[in-house]
């Protein structure tokens, strides 16, 4: 592939555009070498936005890791990287996932980058609209679930027990060693954190980002936060029937159920319960104060901060795992509706100035 360039992959994959792929960044922490043939949209490296209002409400210095910015929108462009990547090298044609929307959205397109067959498996009716419409634009064989996640990921890894597909969920190593990149970016960016506001969904996240803390020889608190109707790591016991308004962590089994115990442990940090009216707020608030639109599983991370306060900490930094634009339904059921108005001067005034 990058074989008539001796120092590696072509500038457009290292830096062309201002920034490398993520691989190509963090190589020397990663599992590849730069001879691999390395599938990359360019991923990682996302913004890191200071959070003014919201440092206010809690006393902290508040910061936004915006993974909506990657190329899929959404974090999962990190791991998903790594793990197609993986299986262009193993050989593999197909690569599945089970997902409640953003590990398909992301998996068709790293599957389409390589020319590699994908399926997805995801909850009948239960994905939020923009991520359908992308697992479906990049070719991926879209299967529609009559049942839930949990249901989903039992069934591919029978399934890739079976046949020679590669699994790429987070219970994929690689998925995890390229999303513990965004901690070492934080470490990077802010030096000092103290600690970190997450989602929790089939914690593969929480994982990665403990894994990276470490590697990068820091330690910050790790606050988790599950949707109340979805939170088997707060009880400690399965949700048969999950559910919550934050579609993409809608998971009452955890697949990275140990490890994110561990995490939370070792970090002397907790994982708590936002309800969704909680989540809701923060996404509503963090769209209208801070100008950054999310998608609701991603402000369960600020709905926790609002809720449980910094506890302490100085920096902190909440990830937003997710854009506000996978879920344009939700956001609409949320909003004012939109003014209508007749086409002349007058009528506009009004229209414009109440
Ligand atoms: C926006 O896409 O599980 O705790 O199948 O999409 O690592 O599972 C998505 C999870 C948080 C939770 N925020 O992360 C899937 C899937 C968003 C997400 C999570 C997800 P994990």
């Amino acid at each position: 592939m990058s074989t008539s360039y001796p120092s590696g992959p072509p500038c457009a994959q290292r830096g062309g555009h201002g920034h490398p792929g993520l691989i190509h960044r963090f190589l020397d922490r990663l599992p590849f070498e730069a001879d691999d043939p390395i599938v990359t949209l360019m991923e990682g490296s996302t913004p890191l936005v200071h959070a003014q209002w919201l440092s206010e409400r809690v006393g902290a210095q508040v910061y936004l890791k915006i993974e909506g910015a990657n190329p899929t929108g959404s974090f999962k462009d990190r791991g998903m990287c790594c793990a197609v990547t993986q299986a262009v090298k193993e050989g593999s044609e197909a690569v599945i996932c089970a997902s409640t929307g953003n590990t398909a959205a992301s998996a068709a397109a790293y599957a389409a980058r390589a020319g590699l067959r994908g399926a997805v498996i995801v909850p009948d009716g239960k994905i939020a609209t923009g991520k359908l419409a992308q697992a479906l634009m990049h070719g991926a064989r879209v299967i529609a679930l009559r049942g839930n996640f949990d249901e989903a990921l039992e069934l591919v890894r029978e399934l890739t027990d079976k046949h020679p597909i590669a699994l790429v969920n987070s219970v994929n190593p690689y998925r995890i060693a390229g999303q513990k990149t965004a901690g070492f970016e934080l470490v990077e960016e802010l030096g000092q954190i103290d600690a970190l506001c997450i989602p929790v969904g089939n914690a593969g996240n929480i994982t990665a980002y403990w894994e990276g803390f470490q590697e990068a020889g820091v330690a910050p608190r790790l606050f988790g936060f599950q949707a109340a109707g979805a939170a088997p790591l707060v009880s400690g016991l399965r949700v048969e029937k999950p559910e919550t308004v934050a579609s993409a962590i809608r998971i009452g089994n955890p697949a990275r159920w140990e490890e994110a115990m561990t995490a939370m442990t070792q970090s002397n940090g907790r994982i708590s319960a936002v309800t969704d009216e909680e989540i809701l707020d923060a996404y509503r608030l963090l769209a209208a104060m801070e100008g950054v639109f999310c998608e609701p599983a991603s402000a369960a991370s600020v709905a926790g901060l609002l809720k449980f306060g910094a506890d302490g900490a100085e920096t902190v930094a909440c990830v937003l795992t997710g854009h506000g634009l996978k879920d344009p339904q939700t956001a609409l059921e949320q909003t004012g509706s939109v003014l209508p108005c007749e086409p002349n001067l007058s009528a506009v005034e009004k229209a414009v100035l109440g």
